[in-house]
């Protein structure tokens, strides 16, 4: 007999109960009746509602099957409740599905959200399997042919990032055998895997990934290679691949798509097909790709350094340790916090650093502002670091205020380390010069200071342990138990005029920035950095009051931080 189910993983029992199914004839007698309506069973995932199209898969053994769902804990019913989630088929096409849910009175199918979602059995078995929903694989869904075009028809994809909507948690971030669903407890769950990954190191991380972390694996590679172009191709595809609306299940979706091109398209391919991209597989295993990606992990160390080492012989921190001369002060600062410095900072300690951030600005110059800016502005529950912007209502007040606050938390004991530059804005000679040039795209010219934080070490009320003190770098070794952690801080002061650019410009994302700035070049022939907007054609500087007004002059629509996570 062709059994159309795999069932080989299946523990025993299911085994034989399958084998013993009946499957549908050619000629079916007379419909078996299914499960009596009025048998109760548990229903342990009341988020998920089955359907089993009865098509092909013949009424008794979807009544059996209903019954070993039910068994379960899932919720089985019929094909025109709106209540289903997961419509389960064995041996039609995707198209011939939507006809038999219409001839059923299931007018409405929402292609881009994937509700209900329409699976071939391989779902359904593997959840029995399980004993749950098993997370949907895109191998798991049918193909549609009118739902192709819906999504197309529905998404344009704007080609500029700053034109789209992006959310932290998105419908592409899944690892690919981890598929996404569309039921409630979605953001939850993604919230939580997000989380896990950026707790775990690297080296645990499964070989299955996402198609977003495929590519900027490849983006990253390009970038410690010096090849800015490709790492760029490589990041915008991600990028796009963020702000859908759905999930990519076939290669063929990505061909009305912008910024996608034949090398992202093939590893995205490769994700989609195997769970995972062989070639990532190869830089992800790559001596200088893991050197790279270890040394470019220490404060202080760009892609040019980390090169030099590798090109020298160097491998490891332990090399580093032993050519402890060729370290500025500020990668030595950076080696010797490498585990805190790389273990993501919660949001609860960016608050607590607000905190004494805040104290530390109102009692050097009250009625300034301090902001939360970067990543944590943008909604993400982790960082790298914790970024803020501080001005003051009364322009020119706020000059000289940061080393004033440098210096109240350094005597608080708040600093493992600080390096503090000055403003330069204001000796541009030729300031349109500047603001037309890529260099003030790049770099702005705040004054600002990057630091490293003593968290624990933190003074007054938001000290954790009575009598809390600054560790003594020359006393303390990676690895002692302690009470406190290293959290890298970037302070930047602007000016109360620019304040609405320096807003815009710090909350990111980078692929937003960038974005941003060439919209504003290629389109609108303007020029936008962190301390204005210039009007190249016409020659002037525009003002804007709020990071609403910037959008506006720029004939964008306003988007929320939390929607620029590009
Ligand atoms: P994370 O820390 O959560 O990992 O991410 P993030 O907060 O988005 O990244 P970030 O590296 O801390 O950068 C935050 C934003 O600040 C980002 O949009 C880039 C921007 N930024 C710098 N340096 C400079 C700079 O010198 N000039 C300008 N204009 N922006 C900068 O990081
Ligand atoms: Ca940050
Ligand atoms: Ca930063």
């Amino acid at each position: 007999m062709n059994h159309p189910v795999q069932i080989l993983d299946w523990p025993c029992s299911i085994k034989l109960a399958m084998m013993q199914l009946p499957v549908k004839k050619k000629h079916p007698r007379r419909q078996e009746p299914g499960p009596p309506a009025s048998l109760e069973f548990c229903v342990h995932f009341p988020e998920v509602v089955l359907c089993l199209v009865e098509k092909r898969m013949g009424a008794s053994r979807k009544a059996f099957l209903t019954t070993l769902a039910r068994q379960r804990g899932f919720c089985v019913e019929d094909a025109n409740s709106e209540r289903v989630t997961h419509v389960v088929s064995e041996g039609n096409s995707g198209d011939e599905v939507v006809e038999w849910l219409k001839k059923k009175g299931r007018h409405y199918i929402d292609a881009v959200a994937d509700c209900p979602a329409l699976l071939n059995i391989s779902w359904f078995t593997e959840s029995m399997s399980a004993e749950r929903p098993v997370p949907i694989e895109p191998r798991h869904y049918l193909l549609v042919t009118a739902h192709a075009e819906e999504l197309e028809a529905k998404c344009q994809v704007a080609p500029y990032a700053c034109q789209r909507r992006t959310l932290l948690l998105h419908s592409n971030q899944a690892l690919v055998n981890k598929g996404t669903e569309c039921h409630p407890g979605f953001h939850h769950f993604y919230l939580t895997l997000l989380l896990c990954l950026e707790k775990q190191p690297d080296t645990h991380k499964k070989s299955r990934r996402s198609m977003e972390d495929a590519l900027q694996t490849m983006a990253e590679e390009a970038h410690f290679n010096g090849s800015e172009a490709r790492s760029l191709a490589f990041s915008r595809a991600a990028s796009v691949l963020k702000s859908l609306p759905w999930t990519v299940k076939r290669v063929q979706e990505l061909h009305s798509l912008p910024c996608i091109g034949e090398h992202s398209r093939r590893i995205v391919q490769e994700v989609l097909e195997d769970g995972a991209s062989a070639e990532v597989e190869r830089v992800q295993h790559s001596e200088r790709y893991q050197a790279m990606k270890l040394f470019t992990k220490i404060f202080g160390v760009g892609v040019k350094t980390a090169s030099r080492w590798y090109q020298e012989g160097l491998r490891t921190l332990a090399d580093l340790q032993v050519h402890h001369a060729k370290l500025s002060k500020e990668q030595q600062v950076g080696l010797l916090h490498y585990d805190d410095l790389n273990t993501p900072v919660e949001r609860s300690e960016a608050e607590a650093i607000g905190q004494v951030v805040r104290e530390a600005v109102e009692q050097c110059l009250p009625g300034a502002s301090v902001t939360l800016t970067g990543g944590f502005r943008r909604g993400k529950p982790t960082g790298h670091d914790v970024d803020f912007l501080v001005t003051h209502p009364t322009e020119g007040q706020e000059v000289g205020l940061l080393s004033k606050v440098i210096s109240w938390l350094d005597k608080q004991g708040c600093l493992l380390y600080y390096s503090s530059h000055r403003n330069t804005f204001l000796d541009l000679e030729d300031l349109e010069l500047w603001s037309s040039s890529s260099s003030a795209s790049m770099m702005d010219r705040f004054e600002r200071c990057f630091s490293i934080f003593c968290l624990g070490c933190l003074p007054g009320a938001l000290q954790r342990g009575a009598g809390a003190q600054k560790p003594s770098t020359a006393t303390w070794s990676p690895g002692a138990s302690r009470s406190w952690k290293a959290v890298r801080v970037d302070l930047v002061v602007s000016p109360y005029s620019q304040f609405p650019f320096a807003l815009l410009g710090w909350t990111g994302s980078r692929n937003f920035e960038r974005d941003l700035r060439r919209f504003s070049k290629h389109e609108k022939k303007m020029a936008l950095n962190s301390h204005t907007l210039y009007h190249v054609e016409q020659k002037i500087f525009l003002t804007a009051a709020s990071e609403e007004e910037i959008f506006q002059l720029l004939g964008l629509e306003y988007i929320p931080p939390e929607e620029r996570n590009a």
